[in-house]
């Protein structure tokens, strides 16, 4: 990529579009396209064939999807597989028929099988059953990583697909029926602690693993891989280790300054017993987060009282 291409980001509004914005812009891309929802409405093929027929961007981003959390993605599977499917065929169908030069396609690690060896490698994708709380939304993100291989395969057309671990940071979504845990549980502590309550519910037995990666991390490697990934194989991209939730739960407690009980709600789902990207093929390529995760959740906390607390 030059300073000058035109660089097209797909849901820039996003927790991780955003991230991807304010990474080029500080590294000094001036050529940013984005569009909000109203402008171009991406589930509408005949809109984005019209917007890259006019725009003709050189790199796409696609990092518009529709995401959740645990709950959200168990109660409304339909609209997960519809949105991402129609999302995710628009943009590669036009970024291929208006000559891009390359596409990112961001995925995520709920690809996996749910009991897949630890940590996950690339390899291990299609190898076993999916975790059903997930499962629709994750068929979508294969249908990506299938469709841009293809495109590749029979039209020499320039994607690559990445495989970020759980995210979190500015920019969350911070509603406590469709988010992700972290940032579940930096308002429930948060909450807690100004109204002076005495117990924080936390969903399942705090028994699972996670692996969580800041946002500015994942922007940092998007980028990266832009620049210095052509591959067809699937890339991860994580920190390497993971926390089991209860021990996540007492991290959050402590960087909120949250001092009561926690107490596991097991009549709440736990998903995936652990999902711990292998990130060796990144990291060998010279790649490192900045991020530890209690300066991380330190950071997203700032955000949050900031802009939503
Ligand atoms: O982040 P999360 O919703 O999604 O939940 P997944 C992770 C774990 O945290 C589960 C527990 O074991 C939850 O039961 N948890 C505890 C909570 N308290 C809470 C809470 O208040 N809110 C939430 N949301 N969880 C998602 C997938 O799976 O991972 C998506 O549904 C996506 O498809 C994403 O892939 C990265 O990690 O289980």
């Amino acid at each position: 990529m030059d300073k000058t291409s035109g660089i097209y980001i797909a849901g820039h509004r996003g927790l991780v579009g955003s991230a991807i914005v304010r990474r080029l812009e500080a590294a000094g891309y001036t050529n940013l396209i984005t569009r909000t929802h109203s402008e171009v409405d991406l589930t509408d093929q005949a809109a984005v064939e019209a917007f890259f027929q006019a725009e003709r961007p050189e790199y796409v981003f696609l990092a518009a999807a529709k995401v959740g959390g645990i709950l959200a993605n168990s109660t409304y599977p339909a609209d997960f597989i519809r949105e991402n499917l129609q999302i995710q065929t628009n943009v590669i169908h036009s970024a291929y028929r208006s000559g891009v030069k390359k596409l990112e396609f961001l995925g995520s690690s709920c690809i996996y099988p749910k009991l897949a060896p630890q940590p996950i490698k690339e390899e291990y994708l299609l190898t076993g059953p999916l975790e059903p709380t997930n499962e629709a939304y994750a068929i979508a993100k294969i249908a990506g990583i299938v469709m841009t291989n293809s495109y590749r395969r029979q039209h020499g057309f320039n994607g690559i697909s990445l495989m970020p671990t759980n995210l979190y940071g500015p920019g969350d979504n911070y509603d406590l029926q469709s988010s992700h845990v972290l940032p579940a549980l930096i308002r429930k502590f948060h909450e807690a602690k100004v109204r002076g309550e005495g117990e924080v519910v936390v969903w399942g037995t705090g028994a699972p693993l996670r692996e969580f990666l800041h946002v500015d991390d994942l922007a940092d490697a998007a980028v990266f891989l832009m620049e210095n990934y052509d591959e067809e194989e699937i890339i991860n991209v994580g920190v390497g280790e993971d926390i089991s939730i209860g021990d996540l739960a007492r991290l959050v407690a402590e960087v909120v300054g949250f001092e009561g009980e926690i107490v596991f709600d097991t009549s709440k789902p736990d998903g995936t017993p652990r999902k711990l990207l292998d990130v060796s093929r990144l990291f060998d390529m010279g790649w490192r987060p900045k991020f530890d995760l209690r300066s991380g959740i330190e950071d997203a906390y700032r955000w949050f009282v900031e802009n939503v607390g």
